[in-house]
């Protein structure tokens, strides 16, 4: 296999050469990825940026103008002329373009909410007792979310709180009627919109199942009720499956606070054992993190020749334990393949999510160890040491023996690029609660008057993935650049923070690329212009922070209030059309880059483009262009400031009395 593999690769390779040679610079701006790839071209070796560099995306299918949802067809319609043709059963355009969005909601949301109900799994089975190896690591947090959903937690026991608030988080998943636990936490106004349009989510699984049933051929072929149910499906994503994963995940490993942490390839070391973790479940990180500090393996390592072990992260958990423990993180989705070339990297094992299957072919050129982990998840050709919570160290002891082996066997020469970034990672709402607002009177009231007197125009979410079909890091770096330039307070999560942290903006010696109000800020509390967050499930932390601000006052009366927007300026899964479509419901402008997965001169275009914000949720919107993109979402912001009339004179202008005085009303 390891032999066909590599005979694949570099035929393969050789064959494209000849095709459309790759043009290394406008691939990506990433230098360590840039030395990989100029490392594979002379190893003959192929990866998604030639892949992609050599085959078109199908136009039909980035239309969204095809369906094959029965066996009447595939149908074909014309995006062109969209409304010319319907499919054999007589959908139309509108028809088939919302199923296939409903259909990457559910993909994406399933994905977030299926990892939630595994870490919730973990939970029960720590609180019950019969998981040893992990334990309720933060009972402050386990006290909050407890209460923030209405659970009693004076005068009980912690073992009693943490089974209450299992049995009532599981109804997240399970619930067949009623509305999730979280929704506890959704400003009123907000709440009561979604109550209007019915679509406050059950539990995940039967909007899950509802949404899939209704796409069915011959069910909803109504676009708009197709909508508000993604919509709903969304919402059981971004404020129930992906909140579970991020509080449960808090609960159990700690909640992060800020770190000072190294950043890309240069994090490897060719005389130590490297160990990579890409996926996306913090549980199997973890016990890696127990593994490679056992005195016993280090020691074996050292035998073997190695000065250490180094274990670095890729991709979101990487990024969770990056926020949490100051693990160093070796970079994001589009340099995971990227990272084997060097040669240095003696096992990378993986979960769920994101996990290229050409990991496989590159690993077997380099000679790396590739393991897959996760039932849920195997490659073909590729062997699996499964993960089981109830005994965690026999795979993760595993994996770090195996690398060691292999240490002392390679066999290719080893290359690390040397570029690394510290910067100050690790934030929550929890910890921007207390930064801003001081130990005595943690709140978001300064944050909110900040943005009231206009030092802060606003908040941004920039997150979501790298794209071959797009110069990698590119657009994420000159969108985040442009938005704090204009005094936009940037947060973070997922790959797109591992881009900005590889240009060192987690610093907050970065403020200086701030505009004069955020950089005022910035160095009064000592933070970088750019917060990151952690991974994709924790963009719920940024719901979190928008309600609490929406709660703190001065700034209206419901998310669609905010002076906020989104962004996914790079995005390629489904996970960030749910979670886009999560904001979008929220009240969220979001704008993505890249591409959209619809042709434009449709009414389902029009709905998610105007309709939506006329239901009174957000809306969505798309730039490929990074200032474009950017100034997008500043026009939002300021007119959001214009609804809020804290616009009344353009710079700093002093909070006004009334803007006080609905602050001073609701601390
Ligand atoms: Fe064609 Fe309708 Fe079948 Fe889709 S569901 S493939 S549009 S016949
Ligand atoms: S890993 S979903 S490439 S952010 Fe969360 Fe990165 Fe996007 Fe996967």
């Amino acid at each position: 296999m390891a032999t066909e593999n590599k005979v694949a690769a570099k035929t393969a390779v050789a064959a494209k050469a000849k095709e459309k040679k790759l043009n290394i610079e406008a691939a990506t701006i990433c230098p360590s990825t840039q030395q990989m790839l100029r490392r594979a071209e002379r190893d003959g070796v192929e990866i998604a940026f030639h892949r992609a560099n050599s085959m078109k995306a199908c136009p039909i299918g980035a239309d969204s103008a095809c369906c094959k949802h029965c066996s009447m067809g595939p149908c074909r319609l014309n995006a062109k002329d969209p409304y010319s043709k319907v499919g054999v059963c007589g959908a139309t355009i509108d028809t088939i373009q919302a199923r296939n969005f409903a259909r990457m909601v559910v993909s994406g949301a399933a994905a977030h909410t299926d990892h939630g109900m595994s870490m919730l799994d973990v939970f029960r089975e720590v609180v019950r007792g019969h998981i040893k190896d992990f334990k309720i690591k933060d009972t402050d947090k386990l006290v909050s979310v407890a209460e923030s959903i209405g659970i009693e937690t004076q005068d009980r026991d912690i073992k009693d709180i943490a089974t209450e608030l299992y049995e009532e988080l599981e109804s997240t998943y399970t619930g067949i009627e009623g509305e999730i636990p979280f929704m506890k936490r959704v400003p009123e106004k907000t709440l009561e919109t979604w109550r209007k349009l019915g679509i406050v989510p059950r539990g995940a699984m039967r909007e899950l199942m509802e949404m899939m049933h209704r796409t069915h051929i011959g069910v909803d072929q109504d676009y708009e009720n197709i909508a508000k149910h993604f919509s709903r499906t969304a919402l059981s994503d971004g404020w129930g499956g992906s909140m579970v994963a991020t509080e449960v995940s808090d609960i159990l490993f700690g909640t992060p606070s800020p770190l000072s942490v190294e950043v890309d390839m240069g994090v490897l070391k060719e005389d130590h054992v490297n160990v990579i973790i890409n996926g996306h479940e913090p549980n199997f990180f973890e016990s890696m993190i127990v593994s490679v500090q056992d005195p016993a393996l280090i020691q074996a390592a050292k035998d073997a020749g190695a000065k250490g072990i180094v274990l670095a992260g890729m991709c979101c958990s990487g990024a969770e334990v990056l926020s949490r423990h100051g693990i160093p993180h070796a970079g994001n989705f589009m340099s995971t393949e990227a990272v084997i070339i060097t040669g240095a990297v003696d096992a990378m094992a993986v979960d769920v999510q994101c996990i290229k299957q050409g990991l496989a072919t590159v690993c077997d050129c380099y000679g790396t160890k590739l393991y897959t982990t996760n039932p849920r998840a195997h490659i073909e050709g590729v062997e699996h040491i499964e993960f089981v919570e109830h005994e965690p160290r026999s795979c993760t002891d595993e994996i770090v023996i195996r690398a060691i082996t292999r240490f002392k066997n390679r066999q290719k020469p080893v290359e690390i690029p040397k570029f690394k970034h510290t910067g100050i990672h690790g934030f929550s709402h929890e910890y921007i609660n207390y930064m801003l607002g001081g130990t005595f009177r943690g709140s978001y009231k300064p944050l909110n008057e900040n943005i009231i007197n206009g030092r802060i125009r606003g908040v941004a979410g920039v997150v979501g993935c790298t794209n071959p079909r797009v110069q990698q890091d590119k657009v994420h770096l000159e969108v985040v650049k442009e938005l704090i330039k204009n005094d936009v307070l940037v947060l973070q999560t997922g790959c797109s923070q591992i881009t900005l942290a590889k240009f060192g903006l987690y610093t907050p010696e970065a403020a200086h690329l701030a505009g004069p109000g955020l950089q005022e800020v910035c160095e009064t509390v000592g933070m970088p212009p750019v917060l990151g967050l952690g991974s994709c499930v924790d963009n719920s932390r940024i719901l979190v922070a928008a309600s609490e601000m929406v709660k703190t006052g001065g700034l209206g009366n419901c998310l669609a209030d905010l002076p906020a927007a989104g962004s996914a300026p790079e995005w390629m899964s489904e996970k960030a059309i749910s979670i886009g479509q999560y904001f979008v419901a929220s009240g969220v402008y979001t704008v993505f880059g890249a591409t959209f997965p619809i042709t434009q001169n449709t009414k389902f275009h029009k709905l998610l483009f105007k309709g939506l914000e006329d239901w009174g949720l957000g809306t969505w919107d798309f730039a490929v262009d990074p200032i474009e993109h950017a100034h997008k979402m500043i026009a939002h912001i300021e007119k959001k400031r214009d609804a809020l009339g804290i616009n009344k004179k353009k710079e700093r202008v002093l909070m006004d009395f009334e803007a006080r005085r609905a602050l001073d009303a609701a601390a």
